[in-house]
């Protein structure tokens, strides 16, 4: 593990560079109808932890990838999220005026704008990510990169749990129990975790039995991160979240917090964190920001 001081400086470095990369991503102006290109550009730089990059080249450092072809599929993962966020935040499901501190897409664009501008971004992500084929790298790893970022987002993953999400509530005709709540959790939040990870062992050539692993941890690293999600939607404030709190209560979303306690909750995401640290720790390499990364997510406070 890293001590927190030089976390905290390796943390913001590699922010630095993630955002460095983004940005070379981004749409260009031109020829992209102005509104669009605005709404686009003030979801992608409005900031966020840019976790799911910073995973995904971990893991791609942890098998000793150590090439440029990353990059558009770290900018692609980056857009898949924030898309996702534009639309969480839509009227149509929770409704959100406040999204990484400043006010959501939809609120400073209009819903139309926010509905077009996630859509245009997630389509825009594959773009991206295309680009990695003019680098000149394995076409069957680069094909196997692309089906896992599909699937991990659509129906078999964030897609699907999403769908399932907005039926549960305790308003809906579907009873939640713990059960489906983790299927909400893993599909919705933890596809998001797998994917970049598990491209970043693909692209370094990790092997098959590997990546299945690097996709067990990324689950259990996603169930952890939202139900942790859950318990700060309950005990923190809008200042230091940047979103705002009690909109699972608002919503009427029943939540492992609600389900098993706080303290329970608590102990669940420190359980399924040191499973992940441990299961990491079989695999060959050793990158101990990773490990330290996975600790700070379990217990983050935004
Ligand atoms: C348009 C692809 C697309 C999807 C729409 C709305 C939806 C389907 C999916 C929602 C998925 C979702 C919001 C899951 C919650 C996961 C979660 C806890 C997100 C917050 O992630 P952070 O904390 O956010 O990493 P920042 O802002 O730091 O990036």
């Amino acid at each position: 593990m890293v001590n927190s001081e030089n976390f905290d400086k390796m943390m913001a470095e590699k922010v630095e560079y993630v955002q460095n990369v983004i940005k070379s991503f981004l749409p260009k102006k031109e020829n992209c109808p102005e509104t669009l290109y605005d709404a686009l550009v003030y979801s992608m730089e409005a900031g966020g932890k840019r976790l799911r990059p910073i995973l995904m080249l971990e893991t791609y450092r942890l098998f000793g990838g150590n090439k440029a072809v990353i990059e558009p599929f770290m900018a692609a993962i980056e857009m898949i999220h924030t898309s996702s966020l534009i639309h969480d935040d839509l009227p149509a499901i929770d409704n959100d005026e406040l999204r990484r501190g400043r006010k959501t897409t939809h609120a400073v664009y209009g819903e139309a704008m926010g509905i077009l501008s996630g859509d245009a971004l997630l389509n825009y992500a594959y773009e991206t990510a295309l680009e990695a084929f003019r680098y000149n790298f394995d076409r069957d790893s680069l094909f196997m990169a692309m089906k896992v970022l599909a699937a991990k987002t659509g129906i078999y993953g964030m897609l699907g749990g999403q769908s399932v999400d907005v039926e549960n509530d305790k308003k809906g005709n579907l009873s939640p129990d713990l059960g489906m709540l983790e299927y909400i959790h893993k599909h919705k939040t933890s596809a998001l975790i797998e994917a970049p990870m598990m491209i970043g062992a693909i692209l370094a050539g990790a092997q098959k039995g590997e990546i299945s692993c690097v996709e067990e941890i990324g689950g259990k690293i996603g169930l952890a991160f939202q139900i942790r999600d859950d318990i700060l939607d309950v005990i923190s404030t809008d200042d230091v979240l940047g979103k705002p709190v009690r909109s699972d209560a608002k919503n009427e979303k029943v939540t492992y917090a609600d389900l098993l306690g706080l303290e329970a909750a608590k102990k669940k995401v420190n359980d399924i964190t040191a499973e992940a640290i441990r299961l990491l720790q079989t695999l060959p390499g050793e990158n101990q920001f990773l490990e330290s990364l996975v600790e700070n997510m379990a217990n983050r406070n935004k």
